[in-house]
């Protein structure tokens, strides 16, 4: 017999493996290679300074995805980088006295380190980090493209204004309408910035969701309602002494004979006008200018509004009808100005109401019900009433009939509108891309020249946090005119992050392309078959990275019109909180692992203390793991302790992958028991050596090889269709624990064993990569396992061979017959009448009815 088996040493294994890997190259995606590609990408992650448990549970789920692939047969592209430019980096500056670029690349190379740590098949030749210029030149360079197709222009737009520390905040630095340094009361200021028409992609991007099969509905709704198209009518009312009528934008032109005044936006030319001989209204407005522009704060504003003095006329009925100023008409939407119907939209039944406006029904509801218009609006669809000669028209009829006649008087036509806004891709912030521009007196803003791209970012700077350093700096500010040759300054104003994170997918796949954008390479990768993030991003960044594919491709730089084929959307990490209340109210918050928590037979929490002091704390509720309720596990400390393996496993088995991910230490011990179980159960099978020949038709064999291949069919399917890999791991473990533990007395079942060890191996080997290698070629296999096909399930080996039925007469137990499990009913029943003892019964009597329950039993129902 051998010598005795080695020990399960995670740390040291894990690491040499990873070496194997890089050394041999193992993850390099090569475009020219015979198989299919596929393309698996995890969304990059801001190099805070250390990975959490969010980017490890995302990247986990990507690797397992991407090794599931590439034993299916594909070459498999999954690169990793960095989304580098952002607001943290100035933050983290003006704390410790370090550039931005210090910061960052300091931080990329701790957790580059701890993905390696990690394990994850990545083809780290492509990683990049859009803080480059050798990435962000070609922002640069498409930015000016689009400018000169007319896709990029520029306009006045607002911003939070710090009067104290003189410079822009963004919404985040903006709390409770202070600046989140000085205090003061921020102010909000016009200033010019550069916007992309992403508008002009509105239809496509609506339309666009319904090919995509692989994305989650959920995703998908809060897209088309981003986009928010909606059909409706623009038409005008005349205004008594002026020329020009005001237009309004209704979705509801069957109301049209309810309308009671009209609204308009603060910023409505109208309304600037009015204020100019109305104090109070120029107060209003004033006001409303300093109010939070988001729209979030709007829709819960309290409604306000002021009266302009200024009348309308109904374009159809000649009545004269108020024009007010309100806060809750958008400029930006439709006209920014709306005919408001008190009586059959709540927003303006509520201005109503505040106001003594009066309420006029003109939709009754259809089934003869009445409408409680001093309690609500009435906003169902109805009949027509009040309405001339539309009444009795249904609200659907008469959105034709009067949209129709406003058209053919003139009055109005048809649009379409959508709440998607052009993007505002300026930033007044330093640590970002450098927007192309120079500003000349006499030639205006001016985009630079293709050959003098890239604009470089001056890194070696670190921010006072008053305005952009880099106008503190000649040598990048003053520059020359690219058209006049004359005196000039640059831009200082940098691109959103989310310029960057919308094409980084693009540029992985084309990542040695030095003299371009993207060259044929991305075309090949692209699009991105499976693409794995947070649901925080399904709005904005989807949306973006969307709409620059479309704009990629009518630029010839990519061929397929969506980027991502799949999309999966990964739950949060959550974890317990404990926290003591001081007498304020204050509360102040414990790690988990600084608590003792009591439990009940069924787990559940009866108490907990703090460990140093042993005194009770508070059970705050299970919380996503964040800095502020301080329930976050560092996954460093896990790896150091369990190793990667028991970390990816945990990630998951815990949970399915949409869903949360609750933390337990019990959960990563289980995850850890289990791989030295498998380690044992290997090096026992090793260590009983011999290998006899298989028993023909022995049944525990045939059971084993049933189940072996019975866990191949379902896992494969809950890899691939349902990305249910926490029940792929169960079965996985169903099957190991049904390989017997003592294989020296089992010595028939050898092949068996051999087998289902080897099958679980391979199946496991997407999750915990770093032990399956090792038992792997322990068992004997030369050729590395992530280069192994994913096994195929024999059919002959999911047969049930035979089954044992009981036959009855009238209910009564008269035979047993063993059938083969795949026999027609035919021939169950034949070989049923043929038994013995249960012909002997059935003779001379006259059958009524046959009662067949499939591998279970047969019932003749029978008279004499
Ligand atoms: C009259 C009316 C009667 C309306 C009624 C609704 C119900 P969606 O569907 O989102 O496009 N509206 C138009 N422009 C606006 C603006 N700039 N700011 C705020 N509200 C505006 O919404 C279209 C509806 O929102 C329009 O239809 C208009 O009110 C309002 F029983 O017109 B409606
Ligand atoms: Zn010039």
């Amino acid at each position: 017999m051998s010598t005795a088996s080695p020990e399960y040493h995670p740390q040291s294994l894990e690491v040499r493996i990873q070496d194997q890997w890089e050394r041999s190259g193992a993850f390099h995606a090569h475009p020219d290679s015979s198989k299919p590609k596929f393309y698996c990408l995890s969304m990059f992650p801001y190099p805070s300074g250390k990975l959490h448990m969010g980017h490890v549970r995302n990247y986990t789920i990507g690797d397992v995805i991407a090794r599931f692939q590439r034993m299916q047969g594909r070459e498999v592209l999954q690169p990793m980088g960095w989304d580098a430019f952002g607001l943290p980096a100035e933050n983290a500056a003006l704390k410790h006295q370090v550039p931005p670029a210090t910061w960052t690349h300091d931080n990329i190379a701790h957790m580059r380190t701890q993905l390696k740590r990690l394990g994850f098949a990545y083809d780290w030749r492509r990683e990049l980090a859009t803080c480059e210029p050798e990435y962000y030149r070609w922002e640069q360079w498409l930015f000016v493209r689009l400018f000169k197709q007319g896709l990029v222009y520029r306009k006045s737009s607002t911003v939070n204004w710090d009067p104290v520390d003189q410079t822009v905040l963004a919404n985040e630095q903006v709390i409770d309408g202070k600046g989140w340094r000085s205090g003061a009361t921020v102010e909000q200021r016009e200033i010019p910035q550069w916007f992309l028409r992403i508008t002009d992609y509105a239809e496509e991007l609506l339309h666009g969701l319904d090919d995509l099969d692989g994305w989650p509905e959920q995703v998908k709704a809060m897209q088309r309602n981003w986009i928010g198209r909606s059909e409706g009518v623009e038409l005008s009312f005349p205004v008594d002494g002026e020329n020009e009528p005001l237009r309004v934008y209704t979705t509801r032109p069957d109301t049209l004979f309810g309308v009671t005044y009209l609204a308009v936006a603060p910023q409505h030319p109208l309304a600037q006008r009015a204020a100019r001989t109305n104090r109070p209204l120029q107060d209003f407005i004033e006001r409303c200018q300093s109010m939070q522009v988001a729209e979030a704060a709007l829709a819960t504003a309290e409604k306000e509004g002021v009266a302009t003095g200024i009348s309308a006329r109904h374009p159809l009925t000649g009545a004269p009808i108020p024009v007010w100023v309100a806060n809750f008409v958008l400029m930006e939407y439709g006209a920014g100005a709306v005919m408001a119907v008190p009586a059959h939209d709540q927003r303006d039944w509520e201005f109503a109401r505040t106001y003594g406006l009066p309420i006029e029904q003109v939709i009754a509801p259809s089934d003869n019900g009445s409408a409680d218009l001093d309690a609500a609006a009435y906003t169902e669809p109805g009949q027509l009433v009040h309405s001339g000669v539309f009444d009795g028209l249904t609200s659907a009829e008469a959105k034709e009939r009067i949209a129709a006649h406003l058209e053919a008087e003139g009055i109005g036509r048809r649009r379409v509108q959508y709440r998607l806004r052009d993007w505002g891709v300026s930033r007044q912030r330093y640590w970002g891309c450098p927007i192309p521009v120079v500003h000349c007196v006499t030639c205006g803003p001016v985009t630079v020249p293709e050959d003098q791209l890239p604009v470089v970012l001056p890194t070696d700077v670190t921010p006072s946090g008053a305005g952009s350093p880099l106008k503190d700096m000649p040598e990048f500010f003053h520059t020359t005119c690219p058209q006049c040759g004359g005196p000039a300054e640059r831009e200082t104003d940098t691109f959103d992050t989310f310029m960057e994170s919308s094409w980084y997918y693009a540029r992985y796949a084309s990542r040695f392309a030095d003299d371009r954008m993207l060259d044929s390479e991305a075309s090949h990768w692209l699009p991105v078959d499976q693409y794995i993030g947070g649901i925080e991003h399904a709005i904005l960044h989807l949306l973006y990275a969307r709409f620059f594919h479309k704009v990629l491709r009518d630029q010839g730089l990519v061929q397929s019109a969506e980027p991502f084929t799949r999309l999966l959307t990964q739950g949060m990490v959550v974890a317990e909180t404990y926290y003591r209340e001081s007498p304020d109210g204050a509360r102040s918050w414990f790690h988990p692992e600084e608590v003792e928590v009591a439990r009940d037979a069924k787990g559940r929490h009866l108490g907990a203390q703090l460990t140093a002091d042993g005194r009770p704390v508070c059970i705050g509720g299970i919380e996503k793991m964040s800095k502020s309720k301080n329930n976050g596990i560092d996954p460093q400390s896990l790896i150091d302790r369990y190793g990667a393996d028991t970390v990816r496993l945990f990630a998951m088995f815990a949970a399915p992958p949409d869903q949360s991910l609750e933390w337990s230490d019990a959960g990563v011990e289980g995850a850890a028991r289990f791989l030295k179980r498998l380690w044992r159960l290997c090096h026992a099978h090793l260590a009983a050596g011999a290998n006899s020949a298989p028993i023909q038709n022995d049944t525990k064999a045939l059971e084993l090889r049933r189940k072996t291949h019975e866990t191949i069919v379902k896992v494969s399917d809950d890899y691939a269709r349902r990305q249910s890999f926490n029940t792929a791991i169960a079965a996985v473990m169903e099957l190991v624990n049904q390989i017997p533990r003592a294989p020296t007395q089992d010595m028939t079942l050898t092949l068996e064993v051999r087998e289902a060890l080897d099958t679980a191996l391979l199946l496991l080997n997407p999750i915990v990569p770093h032990i399956c290698q090792a038992l792997w070629s322990a068992l004997g296999h030369a050729e590395p396992i992530l280069n192994h096909p994913w096994p195929s399930a024999d059919p002959e080996a999911l047969v049930r061979e035979s089954l044992t039925m009981v036959v009855q007469v009238n209910g009564k137990v008269r035979g047993r017959i063993e059938v083969a499990a795949d026999a027609s009913d035919d021939s169950i029943l034949a070989h049923a009448r043929n038994e013995t003892n249960v012909a002997k019964f059935l003779d001379g009597t006259t059958e009524r009815k046959v009662v067949l329950v499939r591998g279970k039993l047969i019932n003749f129902v029978v008279s004499e």
